[in-house]
């Protein structure tokens, strides 16, 4: 055929179509994205229009899983357009029988017409909205679709989710495959500067969970980054994913790695241990981060647990008179990745991040148990270093439940046992509340006097708080000021320390009829309960110097480590108190940093101006401090969020941990940054 001929057939389907009614349904299923995008990206926000590069990626990985693409070129244009070219088989292009539409054009201009358009069948992929292409088309001011197929380069082109051409032939070509480039439409999205960090993230992300795929970034904006192009390629998968988790710890083996299926689930696991105590396992189903666990979880839990007892029987390190190890116990200082790839995912929980597939719980045990004990049976050093990492954990926990109990029994006491420097506020309703977290005694003393005591507590800490990323938790315990914290908050803390969320896992897979060997048949210290919080908001108040950074980011770690709930529903905050005083007669204004004392100064424009550095919280007066730093209605506040618990956990290993040398590093590539990274003010 040729181009003429192809274009006239175009244009006399599209004629017909226009008196269709299906056509009709089709402009309304569109509008309807348009008119609530927030329903199909989440947001119109940042994370929807990345959302938007999620979704056209997804489609790209589909055909990669399919085994027809092996390589994803992502480009970030200067006019904040972007691109993704594949090289799969390309977009099908023949007329689709009931629509007599081309294929791509039906995908591009109906909403959830992807399913029927899925590569192979076997749609895995799809993001966490999975709403398909078409709403990426609808949410664009314009949108074009290339596909390289049958030697021709074919091109649509849509604005706002509308063809605005015919699908045209535009060139030949030898190989196949498929470009999408959209712009998202600044009638809908507050703003559309992308950020390259979430590309980095996501693509990355990808390129671990799908062996053998090739992904390409390149920033073509005007900055910093221009010109920039990163590759993503793991020959190996999530073994690399867990090297790369693990790349500042000391792992105790190499990787330990599994790949089965069953029916039409295949269920991937990569694990190893490094001499740390904390948990991090993250765990996937279809590509997608699920950050509240589920099915996989469980039965990967469950069957770790079974077989290290097993195996710590069977070879003698556990004897007859030791009780099993629990669940915390052989989780201690692993790393793991699992990612499972099914047909139909069902994802529940608040963020849609939790696996609900229960048939799933079964499968991922039974690999877990046939793949890991042929492992332990065929690996016997290994096998002993990972036995023997869970008898210390064993031992361990016997300390911390004692100390845990402690806390316990202390909390229990209620008001009289909260701490005898914390001066509480008269409010009973925890909501109306908050506490103060103050470095320092003296400081301590100045927020006592200016605080709103019906509703504002004060808790004084002396010095420096512990840095629990170097301590276990029965030490982390031992601490004074930590327990102090701990009563005063009186939610009682998560037990350990996993990405997921400690506070949520119940299990504790005993398989054998071992008893766990504590009389209170609850083997862990994860009292947290986040209904118990007696303040809705904790504010840390340190200075503004490097050592009340230092306190902060401690008290953070404290946060992240231990009661990781409050961070995630946002109840941590960090009092920003100023650095300058700028008096002019009688008034007095309060600047944070030099620019904003610049500005002040010369707004007021009188000669008689004074400044007044702040060297510290101590050297402001009752008042002072209540004007500046404590008045809800003159102070501001930064509400501190987890953005990524990945990164996160990362960067509190760098920062806090015992590894110098990459802290050295992550220090001088961050310099400036360093406070922002993680934690997100609002
Ligand atoms: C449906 C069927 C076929 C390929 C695709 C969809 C496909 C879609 C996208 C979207 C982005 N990249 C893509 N790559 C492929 C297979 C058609 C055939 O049998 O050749």
């Amino acid at each position: 055929m040729s181009l003429e001929e192809e274009k006239q057939g175009q244009e006399t389907a599209l004629e017909e179509q226009s008196y269709n009614a299906e056509q009709i349904t089709v402009l309304k299923g569109l509008e309807a994205v348009r008119m609530r995008p927030a329903m199909y990206i989440g947001s119109t926000g940042t994370k929807g229009l990345h959302h938007l590069f999620v979704e056209v990626v997804d489609n790209s990985i589909d055909e990669a899983l399919a085994g027809y693409c092996t390589a994803i070129t992502v480009t970030l244009h200067a006019d904040n357009s972007i691109s993704v070219l594949d090289n799969g088989r390309g977009f099908p292009v023949d007329i689709h029988p009931e629509m007599g539409l081309p294929g791509v054009q039906v995908a591009m201009t109906v909403l959830h017409a992807g399913g029927k358009f899925g590569a192979g069948g076997y749609k895995v992929s799809g993001g966490l909205h999975g709403v398909g292409v078409s709403a990426v088309n609808a949410l664009s001011a314009w949108m074009v679709t290339e596909v390289y197929r049958d030697g021709h380069i074919y091109r649509q082109r849509y604005e706002r989710g509308e063809a605005v051409t015919s699908l045209e032939i535009v060139g030949k070509t030898k190989v196949t495959g498929t470009r999408q480039t959209w712009m998202a439409d600044r009638e809908i999205f507050e703003q559309i500067e992308y950020h390259l960090d979430i590309f980095v993230q996501r693509l990355r992300e990808l390129a671990y969970l799908n062996k053998g795929i090739k992904i390409i970034l390149t920033d073509e904006r005007p900055g910093e980054t221009q010109g920039q192009t990163q590759e993503f390629y793991y020959k190996t998968g999530i073994s690399a994913f867990v090297e790369h988790l693990n790349r500042n710890k000391d792992p105790l083996h190499k990787v330990v790695y599994f790949d089965r299926s069953r029916e039409d689930t295949q269920v991937e696991i990569a694990l190893q241990y490094n001499d740390s105590y904390q948990e991090n396992i993250l765990t996937f189903a279809n590509n997608i981060h699920t950050t509240e666990g589920g099915a996989h979880l469980s039965g990967f839990k469950t069957a770790l647990t079974r077989v290290i007892n097993n195996y710590g029987r069977k070879a003698g390190i556990l004897k007859e008179k030791d009780s099993n190890f629990t669940g915390d116990d052989v989780r201690e200082g692993l790393t793991a990745v699992i990612s499972v790839k099914l047909l139909h995912p069902q994802f529940e929980g608040q963020t849609k991040t939790k696996l609900g597939n229960s048939e799933i719980e079964g499968i991922v045990n039974s690999i877990v148990g046939e793949g890991l004990t042929e492992f332990l049976e065929e690996n016997p050093t290994t096998a002993r270093k990972i036995i023997e990492k869970s008898l210390t954990a064993a031992r361990a926990r016997e300390a911390a439940r004692r100390a845990s109990e402690l806390v316990k029994r202390q909390s229990a006491l209620e008001n009289a046992a909260l701490p005898g420097k914390l001066a509480d506020c008269t409010e009973r309703d925890p909501s109306k509340c908050e506490i103060y977290l103050v470095e320092g005694d003296s400081a301590g003393g100045s927020a006592k006097q200016g605080r709103d005591r019906r509703f504002q507590a004060v808790l004084p800490l002396r010095g420096k708080i512990l840095n629990v990323e170097k301590k276990r938790i029965d030490q982390a315990l031992d601490n004074q000021e930590i327990k102090s914290l701990i009563t005063a908050l009186g939610t009682g803390i998560t037990k350990s320390a996993s990405s997921e969320g400690a506070a949520r896992d119940s299990e504790n897979g005993n398989g054998n009829g071992h008893s766990n060997g504590n009389g209170n048949g609850k083997d862990d210290l994860s009292t947290f309960d986040v209904g118990k919080l007696r303040y809705d908001r904790v504010i840390i108040m340190a200075d503004a110097d490097v050592d009340g950074q230092h306190i902060r980011t401690l008290l953070l770690t404290f946060f992240f480590r231990y009661m990781r709930p409050l961070v995630e529903e946002g109840h941590i905050y960090i009092a920003q108190p100023p650095l300058f005083q700028i008096r002019s007669g009688k008034q007095y204004t309060y600047a944070k940093d030099e620019d904003e004392r610049d500005r002040l100064v010369k707004s007021i424009g009188r000669r008689d101006v004074l400044v007044r550095r702040f060297k510290g919280l101590g050297e402001m007066n009752a008042e002072e401090l209540r004007d500046t730093t404590m008045d809800p209605q003159q102070r501001t506040i930064a509400q501190v969020s987890l953005e990524d618990a990945v990164e996160a956990d990362e960067i509190f290993t760098i920062l806090m941990g015992d590894k110098v040398e990459p802290r050295r590093n992550f220090i001088e590539a961050h310099a400036k940054e360093v406070a922002d990274v993680d934690w997100h003010g609002s």
